[in-house]
């Protein structure tokens, strides 16, 4: 898979990029990420990216002409348009998620534009096959969400995450349910018990005990969530 991102702030992917599992599927071919800087596109002197809106109001937007020079140039190449996404991401797209992701994970080619300012001039979207937020709530620019669907999306690329069970097992991977509660040595620390089933070796007992724990856990932290999950269970 090949991510290319747009952006006028290049710097703020390197460091997230270059470390962990990112890293390592960057070095292993599994992702290739590149990151544009907006301004290249431009063919003015100045290299502008951003304009006033058309009314008056506070701020600048981005001009569409960058834009559509960077999206022209980064689908210079032997990908269908139907193995290619471009993406823009804004606090008015569809809510990321898990099953999102996944989708995702399935093309060949994802093209992210990060907006900065006040936003993009409204026929950039034109251009662009999906709008996408991170959540309900106003960053600075696209920077941040665009690392974060990144993130979410080179995990789900088979033979990045080493063993196959570890993707799959993730809260929401199969199921919607939340991770039931995890310990490491030593078996008690502060006065508190590791639960005496995880250290029994009965794998079977484990693995009820653990289910049990996440559709608890599911409940109490994110009843939103335990309802979606007993709906889909009651259709199963
Ligand atoms: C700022 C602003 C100021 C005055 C009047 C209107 C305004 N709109 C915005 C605005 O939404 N700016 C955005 C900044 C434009 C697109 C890039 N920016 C952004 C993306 N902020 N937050 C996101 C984002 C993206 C995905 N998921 C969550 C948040």
């Amino acid at each position: 898979m090949r991510i290319d991102v747009v952006t006028i702030f290049p710097q703020m992917f390197s460091g997230p990029l270059d470390v962990s599992l990112i890293k390592r599927a960057r070095a292993a071919g599994l992702a290739k990420i590149n990151i544009y800087n907006l301004r290249d596109f431009t063919a003015d002197r100045h290299q502008t990216v951003d304009d006033r809106p058309y009314g008056g109001g506070a701020g600048m937007i981005f001009k569409p002409e960058p834009v559509y020079r960077a999206i022209k140039y980064l689908s210079r190449n032997k990908i269908r348009p139907a193995n290619r996404r471009i993406i823009y991401l804004s606090p008015q797209g569809r809510v990321f998620n898990q099953s999102i992701a996944r989708r995702l994970a399935k093309y060949q080619q994802l093209i992210l534009i990060c907006g900065h300012y006040e936003g993009v001039d409204e026929r950039v979207l034109d251009w662009v096959d999906e709008e996408i937020s991170i959540g309900d709530y106003v960053l600075t620019g696209g920077e941040l969400p665009a690392l974060v669907l990144i993130d979410c999306v080179v995990r789900q690329i088979p033979g990045v995450v080493a063993k196959k069970e570890s993707v799959q097992n993730d809260s929401f991977s199969q199921e919607y349910l939340l991770d039931w509660p995890q310990y490491t040595r030593p078996p008690v620390y502060q006065g508190r018990k590791v639960p005496a089933v995880l250290l029994s070796g009965n794998h079977q007992k484990i693995e009820e005990w653990r289910r049990q724990e996440a559709i608890r856990a599911t409940r109490k932290k994110r009843p939103d969530l335990y309802r979606q999950w007993l709906e889909r269970k009651k259709k199963c």
